[in-house]
């Protein structure tokens, strides 16, 4: 139908000249070069390998955003229901690698760009990461995003295209400096501007009630104070081996073209400018807050934009549909990647009473039937509460609304449970206090039909302790567990390229990399020996791989042949580096207590790499950061240590380095206080490319233990269940500090490694401040499973063994697993396979 409107003649010539994605060599080389001399506006002479990645880049974005462009008519054609992602954060990192592993294309890849004088990996490497997240939260959606494409599943993404990522960290004397990352510097070829998409979002302003003169009912409208417009920016996101090419698109905030002459033309420059950069400073940085709640208006600002836009857009294409708003719930899900995006649900609901002027309980219910709700911690600290005036003030009407939803809400409860005054205190989504606050997990938990934890024991935890409440109000059905999972084109294929070789070659394809379940026929070969070998030789290679980056970041030789022990992931006491340090320390200490001549007989070498950003205003979590780096200079330069023992702090921890970290550990640390970590998925990435980790009894852990076996993995410390009582125990005065920790604190006091006065704070936390993560508790089993590591670590080729083991038995922590669960469980949606 879309033909009829166009003559016959012009479809004619339309056609013969489709463009269409290059397929070969020869194709490529013609699209390279095309795009250095016209796009680039460069020669043969000055193309460098920025110009070639740009170029590289471009080529394969043009065959994306053929596929994009079917696959998104296929859609509408099929009229499916869709499922809408909104996270605050995508942390994607590189995409050149990914499309060219995602298109199949990487060995033609290769062989053109070879052909025309450049080398592959160099030109990967020209690609700065898009850091538009922290830490766990945003990897998982952009894990999610690659296996809704990958599962052929109608699901976009919608995020925010900040100017500035995640900062960059340098280490200047031992000290964490933060530097701005301006990622889009060179510009960016994986968007596609949609410079035509301009959504206006107002704020602030007053609500305005009026009596419709027939019915005689009231009726409230918002006149918004102040405009910026949202301006859609699109991220093909290619499926790995299928046509499927999903959307990620991110919002960016501009003034509106509607400049103030009046203000001015009256000479008022100053403050007519000041509010163009107000509108851009809304997408101008991500908050660099990891697992905190801190409450600013410009990020409350950015949720709202971020909401409404995609709302708009959402609505405007279910309304392209023609269908009554009854099946709105049938054609579209929403999953809230934690509250974050809560507005979107009082945004819904304001559309569907203000706007289109639908009764407020029938549109609730099209609300609830729409959303889900996805928790990541149970840390009171992280949990948002906006103050109410701040609401007020900038969304007026939308606290309204909140205050109705929390009234039917209330009313239900009472009804439920009349006279227990308490429990409507408890979950109200007002908190009651001075100054009042909106609890936004709350308005989360109210206005979705689904709320899920992100591992097993995780979503046991949340309904036993912060939403214990609403399993009564509601029931258990409400609430379900989602674990996590990583992408296995990522997080094996494309980080560890020669190990994904070698299970292709022993299993006959790579078809593990969808069907992760025939990972479990690598068992069969645990007695072969050249498998085993070959299979060290990797691990060893990646870790001469990394060896090389840490000699290039910080001057510090390590051996490859040693034990490679690391800790990657946000610095937060929670996940105690500072337990982490502490037994560095104890062991540095020891190796010095012992004769000389026993030393190498009694000491496993080992290399001790941590790495991973502190939040800006986090204090506690710098000095952590301080310390490594202070022990690693006293520990690496004693040269009566030599190689027994050495100590790394890797700066600027991000995507493209995780991708050369994972696959390079023999043991990496996934520690936190039990029952602090909601999943983990870093010890995913490590145990799928082989190496075996220490953990505590939390998170993802517990499950990945069931996957692989007790004997593949070293757990210690105290039980999730246990923490309160301990903690108690603490503040009551009852727990000794043990020897092994009192001689470490005893040495730092003694100034070993530096100013003591540096080290006081994080000492005196577990001393004297009640310990609260229980590092006093868990540090003598922690000590004990490093010994054992020590000894299996020498039985090399059963060490070697256990990783064969993990690795087959990984397949469930596939992010293609966690999408069909939600797909099924959650969102109501099914694949969409083209019809060929
Ligand atoms: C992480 N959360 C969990 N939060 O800590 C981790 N917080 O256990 C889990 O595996 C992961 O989510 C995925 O489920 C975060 O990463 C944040 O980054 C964050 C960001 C802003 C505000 C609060």
């Amino acid at each position: 139908n879309i033909d009829a409107s166009i003559p016959v003649k012009c479809r004619t010539a339309w056609a013969k000249h489709a463009t269409t994605g290059f397929t070969n060599e020869e194709e490529l080389e013609d699209r390279f070069i095309n795009h250095v001399e016209t796009t680039l506006a460069r020669s043969m002479y000055n193309c460098d390998d920025l110009a070639a990645y740009q170029a590289l880049s471009n080529s394969l974005r043009d065959k994306l955003i053929l596929q994009w462009n079917k696959t998104q008519q296929l859609y509408t054609i099929k009229e499916t229901k869709r499922l809408y992602y909104l996270s605050l954060e995508f942390l994607m990192g590189r995409a050149l690698d990914n499309a060219m592993i995602n298109l199949n294309v990487k060995d033609l890849c290769k062989k053109s760009v070879d052909e025309l004088g450049f080398n592959l990996e160099d030109i990967i490497e020209r690609e700065p990461d898009a850091g538009l997240g922290n830490g766990g939260l945003g990897r998982l959606a952009a894990c999610f995003i690659d296996s809704l494409s990958t599962g052929n599943y109608p699901g976009w993404g919608y995020g925010l295209r900040y100017n500035y990522g995640i900062f960059s960290q340098k280490i200047i004397n031992g000290y964490q400096v933060e530097h701005p990352d301006y990622w889009l510097k060179f510009g960016n070829p994986w968007e596609i501007p949609r410079l035509e998409i301009r959504i206006p979002i107002d704020f602030y302003g007053t609500v305005q009630t009026t009596i419709d003169s027939k019915t005689g009912k009231s009726k409230k409208e918002w006149l918004g104070g102040e405009r910026v417009l949202a301006i859609a920016y699109d991220f093909p996101i290619p499926g790995f081996k299928t046509n499927n090419v999903n959307n990620l698109r991110l919002w960016s905030s501009q003034p509106t073209t509607e400049f103030d002459f009046q203000k001015f033309n009256e000479g008022d420059y100053d403050d007519s400018v000041a509010q163009q950069q107000r509108a851009e400073s809304i997408t101008a940085v991500l908050y660099p807050n990891d697992n905190f709640y801190q409450g600013k208006e410009l990020r409350l600002k950015q949720q709202y934009f971020w909401v409404a836009a995609s709302l708009h857009d959402i609505v405007r294409r279910f309304l392209k549909t023609e269908h009554s708003w009854d099946k709105f719930p049938d054609l579209v899900a929403i999953q809230l990647n934690d509250t974050h995006p809560t507005l979107a649900v009082v945004e819904l609901q304001r559309i569907l009473v203000d706007n289109e002027n639908l009764e407020w309980s029938y549109a609730w219910n099209i609300v609830t039937k729409t959303f889900g709700y996805t928790n990541h911690t149970v840390m009171q600290e992280a949990l948002e509460k906006w103050p109410v005036d701040l609401i007020g003030n900038l969304l007026p009407r939308h606290l309204e609304i909140i205050y109705d939803i929390n009234l039917f809400f209330l009313q239900k409860v009472e009804k439920l449970f009349p006279n227990d005054r308490d429990l409507l205190r408890r979950v109200s989504i007002v908190e009651e206090s001075t100054p009042k606050n909106i609890r936004m997990a709350n308005l989360a938990i109210v206005g979705s039909h689904r709320v899920n934890g992100v591992a097993e024991l995780h979503s046991e935890l949340i309904k036993t302790t912060i939403f214990k409440d609403f399993v009564k109000i509601y029931g258990a059905e409400k609430f379900t567990n989602v674990t996590n999972g990583v992408t296995f084109r990522r997080w094996l294929k494309q980080a560890n390229p020669n190990l994904t070789n070698l299970i292709s070659e022993k299993l006959g394809s790579d078809d593990f990399l969808t069907k992760p379940v025939l990972l479990k026929k690598l068992e069969s070969f645990i007695n072969d020996k050249e498998f085993l070998s070959k299979w060290d030789e990797v691990k060893f290679n990646n870790k001469v791989k990394l060896s090389k980056l840490i000699k290039s970041l910080t001057n510090i030789d390590v051996n490859p042949h040693n034990l490679f022990d690391i800790q990657v992931k946000r610095i937060h006491e929670y996940k105690r580096q500072q337990m982490n340090i502490f037994g560095i320390i104890w062991r540095y200490l020891q190796i010095k207590a012992t004769p000389k001549e026993e030393r190498e007989a009694k000491w496993l070498p080992k290399v001790c790499i941590i790495g991973g950003k502190a939040a800006p205003g986090y204090y506690a979590a710098k000095k952590i950061i301080k310390l490594v780096n202070s022990v690693g200079e006293v520990v690496n330069n004693d040269p009566e240590i030599g190689d027994l023992l050495k100590v790394v702090f890797i700066p600027d921890y991000n995507v493209s380095k995780a991708e050369i970290i994972c696959p390079a550990s023999d043991i990496s640390e996934h520690i936190s206080t039990a029952g602090t970590e909601a999943s983990g998925t870093s010890n995913m990435k490590f145990v799928l490319n082989g190496g075996l980790i220490i953990g505590t009894v939390d998170g993802a852990n517990v499950e990945i233990t069931r996957e692989i076996g007790e004997d593949n993995i070293f757990l210690f410390g105290n039980l999730s269940e246990d923490v309160e009582d301990l903690r108690y125990d603490h503040q009551m005065g009852r727990i000794e500090i043990p020897d092994a920790l009192t001689l470490v604190f005893n040495e730092l006091s003694k100034g070993t490694f530096g100013d003591y006065g540096e080290y006081q704070g994080l000492i005196d936390s577990t001393k004297v401040h009640g310990d609260y993560y229980l590092v006093s508790d868990d540090f003598e089993s922690y000590l004990e499973a490093q010994s054992t590591i020590d000894k299996e670590f020498k039985d090399h080729e059963n060490w070697v063994k256990k990783g064969v083991l993990s690795v087959a038995n990984m397949g469930f922590f596939s992010s293609d697993r966690c999408i069909e669960e939600y797909a099924e469980n959650i969102w109501n949606i099914e694949p969409i396979i083209e019809q060929v």
